[in-house]
């Protein structure tokens, strides 16, 4: 005997998009028409499974005094229900669609309202859900209203005569798994709930369902063409142009035209019989010519981001300020362009992108990775059953998202493999919708598709398309190229941003990219501090693969967003040590110069003496000027290195950042510095079980520093092991050589350091060693020569390598410890974290940190914060010059701590200040998810030498 337990769940495993909802339209703001919010707490209860609890809740006078409490907008599992699942791209379930699991957490949510007074008695009422995950059915006052699919999709139902005056019941039940899960394999936490607001929106008589703002601009005779159906007739006014025309009729006037750099909007009002609706027209004309993508004429590069919501407690449930602080963020780091990887966002999102200033790639609520695992079968874009699913989806993002001028490109999803379903995709918005570009990643023919998109392609590759040596499908070989996910931010990184930029702007072809990805989605964890997967017990997981981000989960910039400002910066100034100018250049597309305001100073020895205005002309995009340089302001003392900075600074105030805000800057050499010489003067003098020379003192017997001065050393020696990066670890399935796993093979981190002689000479200390690993042949000859003029030590290391080593060293210098050391100060390259390949942004100065303050917080912690090019340093009561300059790193725990820790909240400080000085460290690349460095950023194992000069700080 067989039965089916209930017919309440069957919709759950339909493959159709849903039932009862309103045909989807424009999201908008209503000027008049009332409207209310049904966001905030709701009664919530948890079952485990789709159909073990009835649906009797749903009829009012249900009693639901034992039940908990949600809000709304929220996911349960971060609400104390259940947990969060992060898989990358494996489902959680066994893949049979469009079957789910019995065990399929479902959440009721119950909530009683009443109207408010002044609710109209007349015209109808839309309930509106802009976000379930990821299948909802609904039941106003008992009634049952449909159930619908599509998580970050809006849902609307006519609900008016349903409506009572007061104690009105919602009911919605959610499940956490549906065939739309098929649908939405994105890369990120399974976070079922109503994650995005409710509402119910008064629809008065005569008021427009859905509008479509035309808005277009010519860039030869400067003027825009407007006009907007709608589906019912009313006018449309534009004051400041004095347009006042019906819907349907088309107007053309003199307009500025809508950009990212320079986001135009004209305010108007759609003025229907029953409703009056806000506008916000910007004109664009986005097209295809010449091969390339251009907006109002000219050909634009992407400097973006791939943004999912992420909030390190509320998951994609995002409040406005969070949504703005995003747009803030992207504007002050020169970050022009964001693709909404991979579902359309919080539609007041755009309204920010429109009124800020931000390219966007809208892209649909579709992925489904996972079919990958078996060669795609069974793929539901290639399943004519599935069709209406996916012609929903993307019927509802464009009709939600079509009056947004900031939108120049559809997307059709993610990582879906390719099919019949995307075609017809591409084909619904093709005829919906003439007015800007298609975007799929997928499809490499580029048949549904106007560009050719990547990602993380190599740089070498990426540089033969721009040459067009790509060959592939004829109709590709004609689109312009853009690289919609690069630069993997996983932990340390990305390295080579600026090798990828130099690319972009020297091949017409390349249009630029979208660096994966905008934030880390670590979960606030108050034992972990950031949480990631596998933290809360899950059967499949992808680690700290979450935490991929250029911010960390509360916001704050990592190294890799600051490096990304620098390499993207809309304004190049560059200059050599012998002309006494600096060279700008305007790379914006749009914008000239004159919202900037130019200042130099002067360094001395890294601190600034001096600063004033620069007048630099209000150039056009892609044009430079020669710039005259003041005289020097002070004639520096000998062998003090001296150098310009110049600064292109926000001339006024703007919408994204105050006046002042810096948006470029360059640095121009003018004479270099002279490393403090140290006569050989001093002699080695050995008593009892020590030698001293000058300041210093050695174990006589292993020739260990002991002090210098005042100040104890402990365990100075060579060091080549650093906490593998993320990028140093790479994916496993990379093809390429992974670096992070040879290094443990080849011993790295667990060196032997042998000693072969203390040898105290007429004037040098000299204590030989070989450096090499258990098990290998390899090894590191290094000798260390002390010498001193009496006050000064110098250290020179020299370092043979023998044997036949197959792998780069992570880094080269060496380590120690001190006893105290709060404040470090240097003179190089600052404030923040550089290395080989992600050193753009490491301005050359005077800085100051506290030990603490280095520490760069990676989720997963790794090696980080070296600071580089540093001249000098200065901590713990030493001084420490290098020759040549160095890098260093300082820590309250050891390297061997750090790389043992999983989450930050294992880093406890020790009582020893680790520091290393490097006389160079390994590229960081972005393995994690795409090349590892290039070989020019690779640290060699060659015959090297290098020299430190310690003294006692004043
Ligand atoms: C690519 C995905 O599109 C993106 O969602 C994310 O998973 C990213 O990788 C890695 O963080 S897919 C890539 C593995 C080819």
């Amino acid at each position: 005997m067989s039965f089916r337990t209930t017919a309440a769940v069957d919709h759950v495993e339909d493959v159709s998009p849903g039932r009862g909802a309103l045909p989807p339209r424009a999201w908008y703001a209503s000027s008049d028409a009332a409207s209310l919010s049904l966001n905030g707490r709701w009664r919530f209860r948890l079952s485990p499974t789709a159909d073990a609890e009835d649906d009797s809740f749903a009829v009012p006078g249900h009693d639901t005094g034992d039940w908990a409490e949600v809000s709304v907008p929220g996911h349960w599992v971060l609400q104390g229900h259940g947990s969060p699942i992060y898989t990358n791209h494996l489902y959680p379930f066994p893949v049979d669609p469009p079957r789910v699991p019995t065990e399929n957490p479902t959440g009721d949510h119950l909530r009683v309202f009443d109207l408010p007074r002044d609710w109209p008695a007349d015209g109808d009422a839309v309930l509106r859900f802009d976000g379930v995950e990821s299948c909802a059915r609904v039941w106003l006052n008992g009634t049952d209203i449909g159930d619908f699919k599509g998580s970050r999709l809006p849902h609307e139902f006519a609900v008016g005569r349903l409506l009572k005056p007061s104690g009105n019941v919602l009911a919605v039940r959610v499940h956490q798994w549906s065939a739309g899960s098929y649908l939405e394999d994105q890369d990120q936490w399974w976070l079922p709930g109503i994650f995005r607001d409710v509402t119910l929106l008064h629809r008065p008589a005569g008021a427009a369902g859905d509008f479509f703002v035309h808005a277009s601009y010519d860039h030869v005779t400067g003027e825009g063409t407007l006009r907007v159906d709608s589906d019912v007739a009313g006018r449309v006014t534009v004051p400041e142009l004095d347009v006042d025309v019906a819907t349907g009729e088309t107007v053309t006037v003199p307009v500025e035209p809508w950009s990212a750099e320079v986001p135009r909007l004209y305010d108007g009002v759609l003025a229907t019989g029953g409703e009056r609706v806000p506008l916000r027209v910007g004109f664009r004309t986005v097209a295809l010519r010449d091969g390339l993508i251009k907006v109002n004429g000219k050909a634009i590069l992407f400097k973006g981001v791939n943004r999912h919501e992420w909030h390190p407690e509320r998951g994609r449930a995002l409040d406005l300020g969070t949504m703005r602080e995003d747009v803030l963020l992207m504007k002050r780091h020169n970050v022009n362009a964001v693709r909404t990887s991979h579902y359309p966002p919080h539609p007041a999102f755009l309204d920010l992108c429109d009124e800020l200033g931000l390219w966007v790639i809208d892209e649909c609520d579709l992925e489904t990775h996972g079919f990958v695992e078996q060669d795609w079968r069974d793929n539901p874009v290639d399943d004519d059953r599935w069709t209406p699913a996916l012609l929903d989806r993307a019927a509802r993002m464009v009709e939600r998202d079509k009056n947004h001028p900031s939108v120049v490109v559809w997307s059709l999803g993610n990582e879906a493999g390719t099919g019949r379903g995307l075609t017809a995709m591409a084909e619904w918005i093709r005829g919906r919708d003439t007015s800007r570009l298609v975007h799929y990643e997928g499809d490499v023919t580029c048949r549904d598709t106007d560009v050719y998109s990547r990602m993380y392609a190599f740089h070498d590759e990426v540089e033969r398309i721009g040459r067009g040596l790509d060959g592939g499908p004829h109709k590709r070989r004609e689109l312009p190229f853009v690289l919609c996910e690069y630069a993997h931010a996983m932990g340390n990184g990305p390295g080579g941003l600026a090798d990828y930029q130099k690319l972009f702007e020297s091949y017409d072809r390349l249009q630029g990219g979208f660096v994966w990805e905008w934030i880390d989605h670590g979960i606030a964890h108050p034992e972990l501090g950031f949480a990631y997967g596998g933290d809360f017990g899950e059967e499949l997981h992808d680690g700290n693969f979450v935490c991929d981000g250029l911010l960390f989960p509360d916001r704050r910039p990592s190294p890799g967003l600051l490096e990304y400002k620098k390499v993207i910066e809309p304004v190049r100034i560059e200059g050599d040590r012998t002309g006494g100018t600096v060279r700008v250049t305007n790379r914006h597309d749009f914008a000239d110069l004159s919202a900037l305001a130019f200042e130099w100073s002067y360094q001395v020895d890294g601190e600034t003496v001096e600063s004033g205005p620069l007048p630099v002309p209000a150039l056009a995009p892609g044009e430079s000027a020669e710039v005259k340089l003041p005289e020097p302001p002070v004639e520096a003392a000998g062998g003090a290195e001296t150098r310009w900075t110049v600064r292109a600074l926000l001339a006024a105030g703007t919408a994204w950042a105050p006046w002042g805000h810096e948006v470029a800057w360059g640095q121009v050499p003018v004479a270099a510095r002279s490393v403090p010489s140290v006569a050989a003067a001093a002699r080695p003098v050995l008593a009892e079980r020590l030698i001293t020379l000058g300041p210093a003192s050695f174990d006589a017997r292993t020739g260990a520093l002991r002090a210098v001065g005042g100040v104890q050393v402990t365990g100075l020696r060579l060091d080549v092991w650093r906490a593998p990066t993320d990028n140093d670890d790479g994916a496993p399935w990379q093809s390429d050589v992974r670096f992070g796993p040879l290094w443990r093979k080849f011993g790295l981190h667990r060196m032997r350091h042998r000693l072969d002689a203390v040898e105290p000479g007429d004037d040098a200390l000299t204590v030989r060693t070989r450096v090499a690993p258990a098990a290998w042949e390899v090894g590191l000859d290094t000798v260390y020569r002390w010498t001193s003029d009496g006050s000064r030590l110098r250290l020179t290391v020299s370092v043979t390598p023998e044997g036949d080593w197959a792998v780069p060293l992570p880094r080269l210098g060496i380590r120690f410890g001190l006893a105290q050391a709060d404040s470090v100060t240097w003179h190089g390259g600052g404030p923040g974290e550089a290395y080989p390949d992600t050193r753009s942004a490491s301005r050359l100065g005077r800085w100051t940190s506290t030990v603490d303050d280095l520490q760069t917080p990676y989720v997963r912690p790794q090696e980080n914060g070296a600071r580089a090019d540093v001249r000098w340093a200065r901590l713990g009561g030493l001084r420490v010059d290098g020759d040549p300059e160095f890098s260093f790193t300082a820590r309250r725990w050891t390297t061997e701590q750090l790389d043992a820790a999983t989450h930050l909240s294992d880093l406890t400080p020790g009582d020893t200040v680790w520091v290393n000085l490097d006389h160079r460290q390994h590229g960081i690349g972005s393995q994690s998810c795409g090349p590892g460095p290039l070989p020019r950023y690779f640290l060699r194992p060659e015959p090297t030498e290098f020299s430190f000069v310690f003294s006692q700080a004043d």
